[in-house]
């Protein structure tokens, strides 16, 4: 087989940092070992109807006994970093209170077999698995749990400080505030407008009281968010379609980029939320606290938006009677153009990705991006004992030329971690949408790196990609 030469036109900065994620409750499995107690996501996978197959994370990749081995994996692919979570509830039993050093030890043997290896390790702190008595208490809606986040922020970097420099403080706060307490369709499973949008203000708190406490220990560490974003576009230039685009823009979008990086709430947002929301839970001083200024911003993508005007005159329909992520908005279309789709159901569209972030670069104070995920799910076949996954890999060849077009545009984008390393609990889907460059045999736990691990390998190896 011959090697399709480099691309001189294709290849990136020196120090692009090429990487791969994970999240805790995806991979690690372990759910009851080492002193881990129940997360919201343990609870809401064993209420039957709200995982696909009533799967759960209690095995999962068995990450928390194979991690020398998976980490070996990552080696052999030339990984310069690895995003992975840490568990709150195996770090901090049950959300308030001391360490559990066995939690602890669990992410420094970790991070030590990382280093040994020359990857650098991405922390993120949050990646959705609230530590149940959390939520008990109230979750996320509840301003207390901004207070316990930033306490169980603090206690991890003091613990992980010495050998983790990039620091996320959460994992897309969309979906925790708006398919958790919004529609209900990923844990806690509560479905109230409001709720979500208390939710969103005080994850973002704990956000910024989180920065400050690891800023004030060592304000030479990278410290950010991660934020899924999508460009919003209106099907036509009609009215209708435009206002709809604008107003899903704000509830995706601007509802985190204005406060974490502006200080603000965007005016037309809290105008569209009136009926759902005084913002009587914003307090003196919190967006202060929320816009503490940042080394990093972690974009994740996956697809595009595209909106329409409410149907004219029509009734409530059943399709926005059901409870929606989009309070306020819940009439708002949705509509699809035909483009191909990956398992998910998620219209592929590369160009998206430089639209969003050519406009995080021209709408936002200067802040260095990172893609910290980027990928597909696609149904795979092992055949042979080897796994040919082409659709894949065109995926991550169009986004990573579309990475390479924004860098060329202006964009300070440092790093790109695709998604995943290896196949994972895909939430509200379970076992069933495989997202990893790497098969997983959930019987045998047999790892396989697919067709699109190897052609990754090589991209990272020459810096660049493969003339086409
Ligand atoms: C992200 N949506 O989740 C997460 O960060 C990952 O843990 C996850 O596995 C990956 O993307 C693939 O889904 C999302 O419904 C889940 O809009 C759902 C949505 C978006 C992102």
């Amino acid at each position: 087989q011959t090697i399709p030469l480099l691309d001189e036109r294709v290849t990136f900065p020196p120090d692009f940092l090429w990487g791969a994620a994970t999240a805790a409750f995806q991979i690690e499995g372990a759910a009851a070992e080492g002193g881990r107690t129940p997360s919201i996501w343990d609870t809401f996978s064993r209420t039957p109807g709200k995982v696909l197959h009533g799967h759960t994370g209690d095995v999962a990749c068995d990450h928390y006994h194979r991690f020398r081995d998976d980490v070996r994996l990552m080696a052999d692919l030339g990984l310069k970093s690895y995003r992975f979570s840490v568990a709150w509830p195996r770090v901090q039993p049950g959300g308030s209170g001391p360490a559990n050093q066995e939690g602890l030890d669990f992410y420094r043997r970790l991070v030590d077999e990382l280093l040994e290896n020359e990857i650098e390790p991405w922390l993120t702190l949050y990646h959705w698995d609230l530590p149940q008595p959390l939520e008990d208490a109230g979750g996320w809606p509840v301003r207390d749990t901004a207070a316990r986040f930033a306490d169980y922020a603090a206690l991890t970097h003091a613990a992980l400080g010495d050998r983790v420099r990039y620091w996320t403080t959460l994992n897309e706060p969309w979906c925790s505030a708006f398919l958790g307490y919004g529609s209900g369709a990923h844990a806690p499973g509560r479905s109230d407008g409001g709720d979500a949008v208390r939710a969103a203000h005080h994850l973002m708190l704990g956000h910024g009281l989180a920065v400050q406490a690891i800023r004030a220990a060592r304000p030479d560490h990278d410290l950010g968010v991660t934020v899924n974003l999508y460009p919003v576009t209106p099907q036509t230039d009609a009215p209708g379609d435009l206002d709809a685009a604008r107003r899903i823009d704000g509830l995706a979008n601007r509802i985190f980029l204005d406060p974490i990086l502006r200080g603000e709430y965007p005016a037309d947002l809290i105008e569209d939320l009136r009926d759902v929301t005084g913002f009587e839970h914003v307090h003196d001083g919190d967006l202060a606290v929320i816009g503490t200024p940042l080394s990093v911003l972690g974009v994740n993508y996956y697809s595009r938006h595209v909106v329409a005007a409410p149907v004219e005159g029509a009734e409530p329909e059943p399709y926005w009677r059901a409870p929606s992520s989009w309070p306020g908005s819940e009439d708002v279309r949705f509509v699809t153009r035909g483009y191909p789709v990956t398992d998910m159901d998620w219209e592929i569209d590369a160009p998206g990705l430089v639209e969003i972030l050519r406009r995080v670069h021209d709408e936002y104070p200067e802040v260095p991006l990172y893609v910290t995920e980027n990928g597909s799910a696609f149904v795979d076949r092992v055949v042979d004992g080897r796994v040919d996954d082409p659709e894949r890999l065109a995926y991550f060849d169009a986004h990573l030329r579309a990475c390479h077009e924004a860098i060329e545009a202006g964009v300070p984008l440092r790093g790109y971690f695709a998604w995943s390393l290896m196949d994972n609990f895909e939430w509200a889907w379970g076992y069933t949408k495989r997202f990893g460059m790497i098969h997983v045999d959930y019987d045998s736990q047999l790892r396989i790196p697919k067709s699109s691990a190897r052609w990754y390998a090589e991209v990272i190896r020459r810096n660049g990609l493969a003339a086409q």
